[in-house]
């Protein structure tokens, strides 16, 4: 049997790119997917808004992102670690990461620069400090009261484990109606909850904001997000956070008639492939492996939790292959992915780069921030995806073990060598028109020029190249020289 080997610690090429650089008639119905040709989404994990609204016109905009995911707005709990932005205490859009003002500014800046934007909203609960406190903002609060918002009658205590804690997954009950590690639960079945819920969402689309992330929406009901959706004031991207847990009841499934939902399986079988199996049995990726049908499918190499919590999957500290994986996901047509940007952290619960006052200083990419999403070998890959958008997957070859490549038919085509030896004097059958294409895994198109190798195509659609081990060449229709 064909065992992985332990990897060198060479750099590939393209690791050195890498360095280098269900709604109620009432109500609108919410948008099942990204809409517009330009879906990727980048997840800028913790960043605040003045470097989101740069980022978007710098980078996010140019490289073809479509959207961006903000972590939490709304007020919180005091602290350094990075968490405390997933327990409430109001819903003023004032954080460690900027006032409501910076907010406003940051989602302009970004549709100036054509870039929508996603927020990470948290609707399950408030706060877990068991003697409450005062929060970013100064609004005080305890465990099941926030003055103004909540009073004692709108969360559950589900009486179990005696302490109202979830612990039993396997409880329908218990996972929907008691605390997930201590957090106050809100009665989302209650007409006021939901009422107020909406109105901190409907504030933020009355700000823009074009869609959101529900964290914790197996802890809701999918009829409660569905009657939270039913409020919106406009259509808005729904992705809801559901994680597929073997023998569990409550399924991702459920929650595909409100909008997108995660898809959890994505990343850690993409790692178990490149890490101990097959690139190979990549070939029906998806739905082939038993994940959600793809139009309501949000797909991900990682994210902020399985990056600290899952040490299966695949994270920034992977270079080169973590690069090949992303590149893989882009290239891939299922699901809508999303390209993850973490702060380089050591600890799990430590915080962003901030301030004496726990404030989240400004991003500085490649120092204390890895910014995976301007990895040229993934910021370039999102030229890819947008040129491929709506192709079918041809000419699939592989060797059998870890050399891929496929054409998204018509658009683009890529080979994927995670061999430890390089692949030389192949010819490769794109179907793609003649002409000369800019390698995008290490060469960046620009201004009619590529900055890095040229692959010819001939008039019968072929190419021939070398592919070094731990590497790939892409090539499409948008990054075509003249
Ligand atoms: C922190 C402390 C706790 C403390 C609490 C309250 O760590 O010790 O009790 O504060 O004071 C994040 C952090 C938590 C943090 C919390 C609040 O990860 O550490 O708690 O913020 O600050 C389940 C849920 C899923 C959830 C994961 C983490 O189903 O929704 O757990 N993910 C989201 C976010 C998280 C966030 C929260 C929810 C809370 O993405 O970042 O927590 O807003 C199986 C099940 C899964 C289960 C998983 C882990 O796989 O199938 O459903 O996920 O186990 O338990
Ligand atoms: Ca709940």
């Amino acid at each position: 049997m064909h065992r992985r080997r332990l990897r060198p610690a060479v750099l590939t090429l393209a690791v050195i790119a890498s360095l280098l650089a269900s709604g109620t008639v009432t109500a609108p119905p919410a948008v099942a997917a990204p809409a517009g040709g330009k879906k990727v989404i980048a997840n800028l994990f913790e960043w605040n808004w003045p470097s989101v609204a740069s980022e978007c016109a710098s980078t996010l905009g140019p490289k073809g992102y479509g959207y961006v995911q903000v972590s939490p707005p709304q007020e919180h709990v005091r602290g350094n670690q990075w968490w405390v932005a997933y327990q409430p205490v109001s819903y003023r859009i004032e954080s460690r990461k900027g006032t409501r003002a910076q907010f406003e500014s940051m989602v302009d800046g970004c549709h100036a620069a054509g870039v929508k934007v996603i927020v990470d909203a948290v609707v399950n609960h408030m706060s877990g400090q068991a003697n409450g406190g005062t929060g970013w903002a100064g609004s005080s609060y305890q465990h099941h009261a926030y003055p103004g918002i909540y009073q004692g009658q709108d969360f559950h205590y589900c009486g179990r484990n005696g302490n109202n804690d979830i612990v039993d997954y396997h409880d329908r009950y218990e996972v929907q109606n008691c605390e997930l590690v201590n957090l106050a639960d809100l009665r989302t079945e209650s007409d006021y909850v939901r009422s107020r819920l909406a109105a901190y969402l409907n504030d933020l689309l009355s700000l823009g904001v074009d869609g959101f992330r529900l964290d914790a929406s197996k802890h809701m009901p999918a009829a409660d997000v569905a009657a939270i959706r039913a409020r919106l004031s406009r259509p808005a991207y729904l992705v809801q956070e559901v994680i597929h847990g073997a023998g569990e009841p409550i399924t991702p499934t459920e929650y595909t008639g409100n909008g997108d939902v995660h898809e959890f399986r994505y990343g850690k079988d993409l790692a178990r492939v490149f890490r101990s199996e097959r690139l190979a049995y990549l070939r029906n990726f998806g739905e082939g492996w038993g994940h959600l049908p793809s139009n309501v499918s949000s797909v991900f190499v990682d994210n902020h939790d399985t990056q600290r919590d899952d040490g299966g999957v695949l994270t920034y500290r992977d270079r080169g292959i973590y690069a090949l994986a992303n590149a893989f996901m882009l290239a891939w047509p299922y699901g809508s992915p999303t390209v993850m940007s973490s702060y380089t952290f050591s600890g799990r619960d430590a915080g962003p780069p901030s301030d004496g006052n726990n404030k989240t200083l400004s991003t500085t990419c490649y120092s204390g921030w890895e910014c995976e999403h301007r990895w040229p070998v993934i910021a370039n890959m999102v030229g890819f995806r947008n040129a491929t958008e709506g192709a079918g997957v041809s000419n699939w070859y592989d060797n059998g073990y870890q050399h891929i490549a496929f054409s998204r038919t018509g658009r683009g085509f890529i080979t994927i060598n995670d061999e430890d030896f390089a692949v030389n004097g192949r010819s490769y059958h794109t179907g793609l028109p003649a002409g000369r294409y800019c390698d995008v895994i290490h060469g960046t198109f620009a201004g009619g020029t590529c900055t890095g190798p040229v692959i010819t195509v001939d008039a019968n659609g072929w190419f021939a190249a070398n592919v070094p081990a731990h590497d790939a060449i892409a090539i499409h229709l948008s990054a075509r020289l003249p």
